[in-house]
């Protein structure tokens, strides 16, 4: 490691979603002591950090992200005592904890809101954003909500509570109210509640949508998606006017000089926003997810699927790296519990499915920064085969489908597009071996496991030295070993090439070449004075062919040379 170079610079991080990972008590759930039984196998894959979407006490209503309590575990997920036990296991095998923080929003059954929506004066009314209804308008009644701004999950973003006649606001489901980062008193609750993890042994956060948390107080109207609709909030409550001042307030209160790795998860966050948000001297966050490169095949929505051009996304990865070349630092990442399967997405998850997945793999994770693998990813697992709506369990997947259908929609076309968008796509129960339910469970998966388990799990892919997760166990294994992978200069070739995605690295004499093949088919590549060079990986074996470069379908390389 680099002096002075923070440790996660050579970080691979493996996030774990307990619901869909391992169940240890037959519940068809997944828990803490099922991750504990499978440390082991995230050691050998070699990931340094393990981050853990929600665990903590919650009504489930969008999965763990509607907390109602901070400081405790989901009773279904285990208790604190199994919770200590993860933290010392993992610490022991050279793996750190980062936890979700969801702090934007809590549950409406969180006992600050229970608090806040008991009376008008309550000492914590203005832990949330409460207001009357739009002047001159009746409550309850269309458009008197305080402002037309549409939510994530369908519908308006405000919900009226009957017994005060005041609505509050809520981003995402009404059961999600958001919290008034305003309030110092919030701000300061939400810091003790950090440390106090932190006292626990937690090396670090992953911040849910941190950077909404500043809304434009004024609370003005977005610009309609259509006459008389909904109106899109996104420039109110976008990075707002005091997103820096807290996250800086929060660097200074919570982590000062520990050790920790903070990533802030900020849909639309723009690449100069983000020079600002992890810039070493700001101290505010250490990187941050943006979405340009999963947004690439989309339209007016998430639902408005367009078809990927690979151009698209060496444009946005090119300005990204580049961007964060000299100041702050880039995530890296295909996957999360919010997007559908890369394979089945950027790939082919039909008969090319692993030599497309170790592609996408390699591609990424020689570029600068920090790659995140989430479950499942090592495994080339795909999106599922859902047939109706009844498959779906997750609430943004299942209110798109009413309202679409309500607004007059085809439902088979909305069906096509939740089939290949929905976020159930990545929360499909793990395929840990052939055995029943993948091993999963010995019960009834909350979410049914994908029938191609037989031939994609873990047991099969550890046993096949070709498999997806020893070509990720390698990828990790070169960021440890070759400096150049964590900290080398970023040059992005072939920019306009619809097919092939190559650029190099270097870094001290070192310099490596990448190249992934984005199609079925073979495709040369014009790259003078590197065919007969080290191949230091690859996805396919060697062509022994030194004169030039053909790379076969979904093939990647990675050469290696001193200069
Ligand atoms: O996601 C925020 C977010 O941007 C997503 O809602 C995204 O817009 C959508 O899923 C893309 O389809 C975070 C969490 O990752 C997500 O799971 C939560 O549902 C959400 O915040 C609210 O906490």
């Amino acid at each position: 490691m680099r002096v002075n170079e923070p440790w996660w610079k050579t970080a691979v991080v493996y996030q774990i979603y307990p619901r869909s990972f391992a169940d240890s008590n037959g519940d068809g759930m997944g828990d803490l002591p099922g991750v504990i039984g499978r440390l082991d196998y995230l050691q050998r894959l070699g990931v340094d950090v393990l981050w853990l979407s929600p665990v903590y006490p919650s009504p489930q209503d969008d999965n763990g992200y509607d907390i109602s309590d901070y400081q405790g575990i989901e009773p279904v997920f285990g208790s604190l005592d199994d919770f200590d036990i993860l933290v010392r296991e993992a610490h022991a095998r050279g793996m750190r904890i980062v936890m979700d923080l969801v702090v934007n929003h809590t549950s409406d059954e969180h006992p600050w809101f229970v608090e806040s929506r008991s009376s008008k004066d309550n000492p914590k009314r203005d832990w949330y954003w409460w207001r009357p209804p739009r002047p001159g308008m009746q409550a309850g009644h269309p458009g008197a909500e305080p402002t037309n701004w549409a939510s994530f999950f369908s519908g308006p973003t405000w919900e009226l509570d009957p017994a005060t006649g005041e609505y509050y606001l809520h981003l995402f489901s009404r059961k999600q109210p958001d919290l008034n980062w305003e309030n110092p008193e919030v701000r300061q609750a939400i810091y003790a509640m950090m440390r106090w993890w932190l006292g626990r042994g937690v090396d670090g956060f992953r911040m849910d949508v941190i950077n909404m948390i500043s809304k434009d107080t004024s609370l003005p109207d977005g610009v309609p998606f259509a006459a008389g609709g909904l109106g899109n909030g996104w420039p109110h409550f976008v990075c707002g006017p005091r997103n820096h001042e807290f996250l800086a307030e929060m660097n200074r209160e919570v982590f000062g000089d520990r050790p920790l790795l903070t990533v802030g998860e900020m849909p639309g966050v723009t690449l100069e926003q983000a020079v600002e948000f992890t810039a070493p001297e700001r101290r505010e966050v250490d990187m941050v997810f943006q979405f340009e490169h999963v947004n690439l095949d989309q339209g007016a929505s998430k639902w408005d699927i367009r078809p990927f051009h690979l151009r698209d996304l060496k444009a946005t990865f090119g300005r990204w790296q580049a961007g964060l070349a000299e100041v702050g630092w880039n995530s890296l990442y295909w996957n999360n519990h919010d997007q559908p399967r890369v394979v089945s997405r950027y790939g082919d998850d039909g008969p090319c499915r692993v030599k497309s997945a170790t592609m996408l793999g390699t591609v990424l994770h020689l570029h600068r920064g920090t790659p995140y693998v989430y479950q499942g990813e090592e495994l080339g697992m795909t999106n599922a085969p859902f047939t109706g709506i009844d498959d779906f369990r997750d609430i943004e997947s299942v209110n798109h489908y009413k309202e679409a259908v309500t607004a007059g929609q085809d439902p088979a076309a909305v069906l096509a597009a939740l089939r290949f968008m929905s976020r159930d796509n990545a929360r499909t129960p793990m395929q840990w071996d052939d055995s029943p339910n993948a091993g999963f469970t010995t019960g009834t998966p909350w979410l049914a496991v994908n029938p191609n388990y037989k031939d994609i799990n873990a047991a099969a892919a550890v046993a096949d030295p070709d498999s997806v997760f020893h070509h990720y166990r390698k990828l990790i294994e070169l960021r440890h070993t070759e400096p150049v992978v964590a900290h080398g200069d970023f040059t992005m070739l072939l920019p306009n090439d619809e097919h092939v995605y190559a650029f190099t690295r270097s870094l001290a004499g070192v310099e490596l070449l990448t190249l992934g093949n984005f199609t079925g088919r073979s495709i040369p590549v014009d790259l003078p004075g590197w065919a007969g060079e080290k191949l230091i990986l690859g996805n396919y074996p060697p062509d022994g062919n030194d004169g030039g470069i053909v790379l076969r379908p979904w093939e990647a390389r990675v050469y290696r040379r001193t200069v």
